[in-house]
């Protein structure tokens, strides 16, 4: 990475020291743009939710020094100048226009993973934008919603550029979800766990071997030992894993059930009470937290039950009347309508560190074609080295079956998926169909970000209709 000033953009830059982990993690919330300097002479972008009128939302990637928690200063790479990236937000039907300007001295994509679009604005690695240049993604929302996150995704140096910062949410919305009057506003938190290591200066610093990278300092929304003021409320918690490897067991400090209501894709069908979640990077989770009967003065963490970490903290602050409630295990979310008989199966097995079906990655390569809007049963198979978290583009999956290993399908795998988890001697399988858009070439990979840069990655063509 190039820490060399020059190439950073000139820019205002405000150091609220006096703000701390509490207020610059809800700085770093949902929509607080207000907050951020780079947005003073873009007022414009504070959302692109206003889907009557074309807009045009200004990204950048650059290098840039942020507050890693604590007051320390880390080089890195930034969205917008904020680590992580900005919350993008999108209604269903409207036409979202981003305006990406690449800062770095590499060249990079952006990807917008769990959203359908066009190859052409999908971050494909064929598509870079060099350094210094600028690239418009234009693309209507088309789908349901839920919490996607956008990252680079260019051959070979998605691992680093991730690690080193680039990575932020974009959620979707549409009208089903607004009629559940879910937790809104300071009560909905979008939250990227991932995990860092610093050098001796500071900064974060990426080395990885063949089996990814893993850290040993775990950040939620770019912050050590985060921590969030909440009040006697049911809090809605938009979790993403935004490590490059590391596969998470999500806890409460105090063992207590949360409610899981979304993933990947949206909605479940019903809400399901659960202790622990276990996913892998590039999965999403919707999660309720209760904390309407707490005291002024409790604290909770999220844990990470295989390290041990906290992960978050969440101190309550103020008592108030609540208005939010938590549905029950037999109120309806969403309807999903199974995908059934499908047309064809084909197998991906997942090799050593770096294939599929024994191949490694060639861009220029088409591995197989799918014919457009046919059910196809797709059936993922470790050959060692797993996990691998297998990411399909194009079109959300439903998950059919997992066989070996763990030997079965867990709740936060129902619905709508774009990513899911195939354990060391695992074979899963998954339901697919690609009815959005046509003659496309996408990708399908594994999304533990070290196997993907070593070629755990394969194209393939939706064919003309
Ligand atoms: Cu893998």
């Amino acid at each position: 990475m190039n820490r060399n000033q020059e190439h950073v953009p000139t820019r205002r830059r405000f150091i609220k020291t006096s703000v701390g982990v509490l207020g610059a993690l809800s700085a770093g919330r949902l929509l607080a743009f207000e907050d951020r300097p780079n947005f003073d002479r873009c007022p414009e972008c504070s959302a692109i939710s206003d889907y009557k009128l074309p807009q045009t939302t200004q990204l950048s990637a650059s290098v840039d020094q942020f507050d890693v928690g604590g007051g320390q200063l880390s080089w890195g790479y930034a969205y917008n100048e904020s680590f992580p990236g900005p919350v993008l937000e999108a209604y269903r039907g409207s036409n979202v226009r981003i305006r990406f300007q690449n800062f770095l001295d590499d060249h990079t994509t952006v990807h917008w993973h769990g959203m359908v679009v066009p190859h052409a604005v999908d971050g494909h690695p064929l598509n870079v934008v060099l350094p210094g240049e600028d690239f418009i993604y234009h693309f209507p929302i088309v789908q349901r919603a839920c919490l996607n996150w956008y990252h680079p995704h260019p051959h070979e140096m998605t691992g680093e550029q991730v690690n080193l910062g680039l990575a932020g949410p974009f959620i979707i919305r549409d009208e089903e979800e607004s009629m559940l009057e879910l937790p809104v506003g300071s009560y909905e938190v979008p939250l990227i766990i991932r995990d860092a290591k610093f050098d001796s200066q500071g900064n974060l610093r990426y080395s990885a071997g063949a089996s990814g990278f893993f850290g040993d300092v775990p950040l939620a929304n770019g912050k050590q030992n985060a921590a969030l003021s909440i009040d006697t409320e049911v809090y809605r918690f938009r979790i993403l894993n935004g490590c490059n490897a590391r596969v998470w067991r999500l806890a409460l400090s105090n063992g207590a059930a949360f409610t899981l209501i979304g993933n990947d894709g949206g909605l479940l069908e019903f809400p399901v009470d659960l202790t622990e979640i276990e996913f892998g990077p590039g999965e999403r989770l919707d999660l309720l937290v209760d904390f309407r009967n707490a005291s002024v003065g409790n604290q909770f963490r999220f844990v990470d039950l295989d390290e041990n970490w906290d992960l978050i903290e969440f101190t309550v602050t103020n008592s108030v009347q609540p208005v939010f409630s938590v549905p029950g295990p037999t109120d309806r979310l969403s309807v999903i309508s199974p995908l059934v008989n499908p047309v064809r199966t084909r197998e991906f097995t997942f090799e050593g560190h770096s294939r599929i079906n024994g191949l490694e990655y060639d861009m220029n390569r088409i591995d197989f074609e799918v014919p457009f809007a046919e059910t196809e049963l797709w059936r993922f198979i470790t050959g060692g080295n797993g996990p691998h978290p297998v990411h399909v583009h194009g079109a959300s999956f439903q998950v059919l079956s997992r066989s070996g290993g763990r030997n079965m399908l867990f709740p936060w795998e129902s619905g709508w998926k774009d990513t899911v988890l195939v354990g060391d001697g695992e074979t899963v399988e998954v339901l697919t169909r690609f009815d959005v858009y046509d003659d496309q070439v996408y990708l399908m990979h594994c999304h533990l970000l070290e196997h993907e840069d070593n070629g755990m990655m394969t194209n393939f063509r939706v064919l003309p209709r």
